[in-house]
């Protein structure tokens, strides 16, 4: 809007500001307000559900909006980020959409709290509530970038698998930017997350919103000396930036500095700014139970609104009426987005579901029943035909990776050599995983795709969901399903649910191989655990827990083509196992999720299991064959999440007793949503109560003696077959 003062001063910058750019600033940073305001006003009216307000964080979150390039860079912002999705052409109706759970909410169609942003077409990905979980997405998502650029074949698009629905962008210079708030960078997350960039040079671009407080609990609590710059202030290859970020035109400065960083690649930057926070934490919180009115007070001296009105008007750039008439031109925008978001349709109560799996790719069809491919003369007839489950898995990876360049391979000790020099000298072979299924693949397809992630359960599955965002397929490794925990944050509440939270409008598809089960004679509590059932409980993730070499080999195969997150576990006991070995079945065989497998058929008894109990199974059911002439139908279920019930039906219709079997714990195990159901709608069929054989409810011990009694031993499941057959 031209004024007759701005015309006056229009020569003058403030900072690089010109003062028609500072005018179009305040007016975003007024409609941030205004919004928030509004949406308080429409949660007392009880039309929406929920306010968590950006006010306080304006000149920051503006200044770092208009500088960086909407639909262009990446975002990963957090509930305060208001004004930034603003400057980056979020409106004012798509925000208010957010707050009356509209189905046309492009964050995410009503399914999450509002200021939860998520806005596909200008890279906002996608946020969660929780404290911290965007950094390690963001620093996937920057590895991403750099990725096509280095690569930028892998970027085309391919028929066949999860790439055909993904359209990949990237620019050489682009910047993802992340924020936070000062309690959030206690997060353990956070601190991994600048490790990483600071170690690989990713072009990210921190922001840390300190507005002292997180909830009631102030920033020395959180930070040792109060002060997050003083302890970040070491890590290599950062630019950092401290400013008052209730100041426009300093923060302004600090982060056209820290932009110019990361622009130009020379590594990630930390921008820490100092904000205020009028409206208490939400509006479910009230401040005045832990701020005294001074404190209070003196915070309102600084509000950035107030700050840049007084600049605005004494540097002559605006007089009041026209201060005046952007505030009434705002007024009037954000009445008429709320009047349009309140008379918005609601999501219908059938779409509930959508977007919890991938619309595009259903791994369950009979596209992917494709035959294995023996090739005989390749392999030699008779000697060294079969190939353990360890040899297949590593095949498929090779055959994948050769297959499709988005494919990238990382996790602890999954590289042949970090120490490139190594190799290519000759001194070592390498060492390719603990279990050696990653093996040779560093050699074969270089250190861009095959590499070592730092011991951070949490760094890898946090970074391949980011990188499976942007288009890349991470096939990642958790070395010991024990130590999977440090990354459940990412698994629960991030990666199987980013599609649903969005409405479908991001996705993360990826790989998390998991070594996983006992029976190793001293694999003891951490080293032999199962948990499998923890991971079905959680909508979203696919979860394959294969047997045998060839079912190994066909079900990660369907897993790296998906397009869904899959959590694929791999028996550490049947990795080498002669049980189950197999030639090598050619480079497209895969096998449909959710297909059992009737590894003997029987009429007496069925058995339902999975994992390396089908081999203690199977050698039960072959003695009690033998012993007692009772034939037992072993079906191996092969993936969990989805699971065959279909084949459970026919066979417990046929044989009317039934057996669930699992090496996990027996309570609120895997085995007791599978004899419920069949206890619901299969009860008519049963002629015996529904058994369950499973390990004891303890962890495992490593004196063998225990081993043998925690975990279910074949002759277990022998006794509980003899007296099912008896009942
Ligand atoms: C992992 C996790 N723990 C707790 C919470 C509840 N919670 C939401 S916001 C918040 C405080 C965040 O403070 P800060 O990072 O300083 O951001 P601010 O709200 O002050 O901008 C807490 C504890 C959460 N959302 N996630
Ligand atoms: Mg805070």
């Amino acid at each position: 809007m031209a004024t007759k003062v701005e015309a006056v001063n229009a020569a003058k910058t403030f900072d690089g500001l010109t003062p028609k750019q500072l005018l179009d600033i305040y007016r975003l940073m007024f409609l941030s307000r205004r919004i928030d305001d509004r949406e308080i006003l429409l949660k007392r009216q009880q039309k929406i559900f929920f306010q968590i307000s950006g006010a306080g964080h304006e000149a920051l979150l503006v200044a770092a909006g208009v500088q960086l390039k909407a639909r262009y860079d990446w975002f990963y912002p957090y509930y305060r980020d208001r004004g930034l999705c603003l400057a980056l052409g979020m409106t004012p109706l798509e925000m208010l959409l957010g707050g009356v759970g509209a189905a046309d909410d492009p964050n995410s169609g009503g399914r999450q709290m509002p200021s939860h942003w998520g806005h596909n077409k200008l890279n906002i990905v996608t946020q969660s509530s929780p404290t911290g979980t965007q950094f390690l997405q963001a620093i996937g998502c920057a590895e991403a970038g750099r990725y096509f650029n280095r690569h930028p074949e892998a970027a085309k698009k391919a028929d066949g698998d999860y790439r055909q629905f993904k359209d990949v962008q990237f620019r050489d210079d682009e910047v993802v930017y992340v924020s936070c708030g000062d309690g959030t960078t206690s997060q353990g997350e956070f601190w991994e997350s600048l490790s990483t960039a600071a170690n690989r040079k990713l072009p990210v671009l921190y922001l840390v919103e300190d507005n002292e407080y997180a909830i009631s609990v102030p920033v020395e609590v959180n930070t040792p000396g109060g002060n997050i710059s003083r302890l970040v202030a070491n890590f290599p290859n950062f630019h950092f930036e401290e400013c008052d970020g209730t100041d426009l035109l300093e923060s302004y400065s600090a982060l056209k500095r820290a932009i110019a960083h990361v622009r130009s690649g020379d590594g990630p930057a930390l921008v820490h700014g100092h904000v205020v926070r009028p409206y208490s934490h939400s509006l479910s919180d009230d401040e005045k139970l832990y701020r005294p009115e001074t404190e209070r007070k003196a915070e309102a001296e600084r509000d950035p609104i107030t700050r840049l009105r007084r600049l605005l008007i004494a540097e002559g750039i605006a007089d009041e009426a026209a201060i005046k008439a952007i505030e009434k031109s705002v007024d009037e925008e954000v009445q008429e987005a709320a009047d349009k978001a309140l008379a918005a349709a609601f999501p219908q109560k059938n779409s509930i579901t959508q977007h919890l799996y991938s619309p595009d790719i259903d791994p369950t069809s009979r596209a992917f029943e494709r035959q294995p491919q023996f090739d005989l003369r390749k392999e030699g007839v008779m000697t060294n035909v079969d190939k353990t489950m360890a040899d297949l898995i590593n095949a498929c990876l090779r055959d994948e990776m050769k297959r499709d360049e988005r494919i990238v391979l990382f996790g602890e000790d999954v590289a042949d050599c970090s120490r490139e020099q190594y190799l290519s000298e000759k001194q070592v072979k390498g060492k390719g995983g603990v279990f050696k299924l990653t093996a040779g693949l560093q050699c074969d397809f270089g250190s861009d795709r095959v590499f070592n992630s730092p011991l951070a359960e949490a760094n890898i599955v946090g970074r391949a969901i980011g990188l499976g965002t942007r288009g890349m397929k991470p096939v990642v490794e958790i070395q010991f399903f024990d130590y999977i925990w440090p990354a459940m944050h990412q698994l629960r509440n991030e990666m199987p649910i980013i599609r649903w939270r969005s409405n479908g409008a991001f996705s993360c598809p990826a790989v998390v191989r998991v070594a996983i089960g006992g029976y190793l004679t001293g694999g003891a509590i951490y080293h032999s655990q199962c948990g499998e059932s923890i991971f079905t409980h959680t909508p979203g993730m696919r979860v394959v827990f294969p047997s045998n070499a060839l079912d190994a080999c066909g079900l990660l195969r369907t897993a790296i083509r998906c397009d869904d997150p899959v959590m694929f576990l791999e028996h550490k006991r049947l990795y080498r196992e002669t049980f189950g070995r197999a030639p090598y079945p050619g480079p497209d065989f895969t096998i449909p999720f959710g297909k059992a497998k009737i590894v003997k058929p029987g009429s007496d008894i069925t058995v339902i299991t999975y994992g390396a109990t089908v081999p203690r199974s199977l050698q039960a059911a072959q003695k009690i064959e033998r012993e007692h002439n009772i034939h037992v139908e072993l079906i191996d279920l092969r993936t969990l999440n989805p699971y065959d019930w279909e084949t459970i039906a026919q066979s417990v219709a046929k044989t009317n007793r039934v057996i669930v079997a699992h090496e996990d714990m027996l309570s609120w195990g895997y085995g007791a949503e599978i004899a419920a159901r069949i206890a619901d709608e299969l009860f008519d069929h049963l002629d015996a109560p529904v058994k369950r054989v499973a390990a004891m409810d303890t962890f495992v011990a490593y004196q063998p003696q225990l081993e043998d009694v925690i975990l279910p031993q074949a002759d277990d499941f022998y006794q509980a077959m003899l007296k099912m057959a008896k009942y």
